[in-house]
């Protein structure tokens, strides 16, 4: 069986989706870590859009962090990440697709947002989000144990996961928190971060805030800033 090899950066929580995904299956993989602020040449044939992650599995190469999600789902089954019904396999997807377009989009607009009124704005939309992800995500679906899903991890529990951990930058910066009553949402965060594949690619909030500061005052220049900007 061919090595998987993973492109990454430690300070991407979309890589580190990946990463968690390839620790929880307990695949051998080989880490390629890729200086965002000084990209190499040949990156471009690797990473059509200029981003980590990527993954190569033999003659596969794939991009974007949560098809390689469900790729590597698909190669390797065990253990299994998705739920067995298809109804809930929708739901599955329905939360990826929410953490992607609604979630992750909030969480980085209020960073990058410079004026006041704007934060404001986008600090709302961010609170509506978590009231919806306790209220019908966690309080509806996790009945039956501590994951969104209920007893057993899921390829939703890791696409949020990571901007979890990089709550601490956005609450040092925007002075942005968790609402208290989305008490359920703080215990999965808690469970969340006792999982060894966790514990094998955390940071400190320190790094996270070093990390984001030309998020917050809005000086990035990398693609994905520069793609945020635009929406
Ligand atoms: N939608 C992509 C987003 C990946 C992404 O934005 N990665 C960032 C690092 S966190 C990146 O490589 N950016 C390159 C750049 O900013 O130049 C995914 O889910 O994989």
């Amino acid at each position: 069986m061919p090595k998987v090899k993973i492109y990454s950066a430690s300070a991407c929580p979309f890589a580190q989706r990946s990463r968690l995904v390839l620790l929880e299956k307990g695949v051998d993989f080989e880490l390629i870590e890729i200086d965002l602020q000084n990209k190499p040449d040949w990156f471009g044939e690797v990473s059509p859009y200029g981003k980590v992650p990527v993954i190569q599995f033999g003659d596969d190469r794939i991009w974007e962090s949560t098809i390689i999600n469900e790729y590597l789902e698909e190669v390797v089954p065990e253990p299994p990440l998705m739920p067995g019904a298809a109804g809930l396999r929708a739901i599955a997807r329905i939360w990826i697709d929410f953490a992607n377009t609604k979630f992750t989009t909030a969480f980085y607009k209020l960073l990058l947002s410079q004026e006041l009124e704007k934060q404001q704005e986008w600090e709302e939309e961010l609170q509506q989000h978590f009231r919806l992800m306790e209220m019908e995500g966690l309080r509806k679906l996790s009945e039956a144990g501590p994951y969104w899903l209920g007893e057993s991890l899921s390829l939703v529990d890791l696409a949020f996961y990571p901007w979890f951990e990089r709550l601490p930058a956005l609450e040092y910066y925007r002075g942005v928190a968790i609402p208290v009553e989305c008490f359920r949402l703080r215990e999965w965060w808690m469970v969340m971060q006792l999982r060894d594949s966790v514990q094998a690619t955390i940071q400190s909030a320190e790094f996270h805030i070093e990390q984001y500061a030309k998020y917050a005052n809005n000086s990035a220049s990398g693609v994905t800033a520069q793609e945020l900007r635009r929406y």
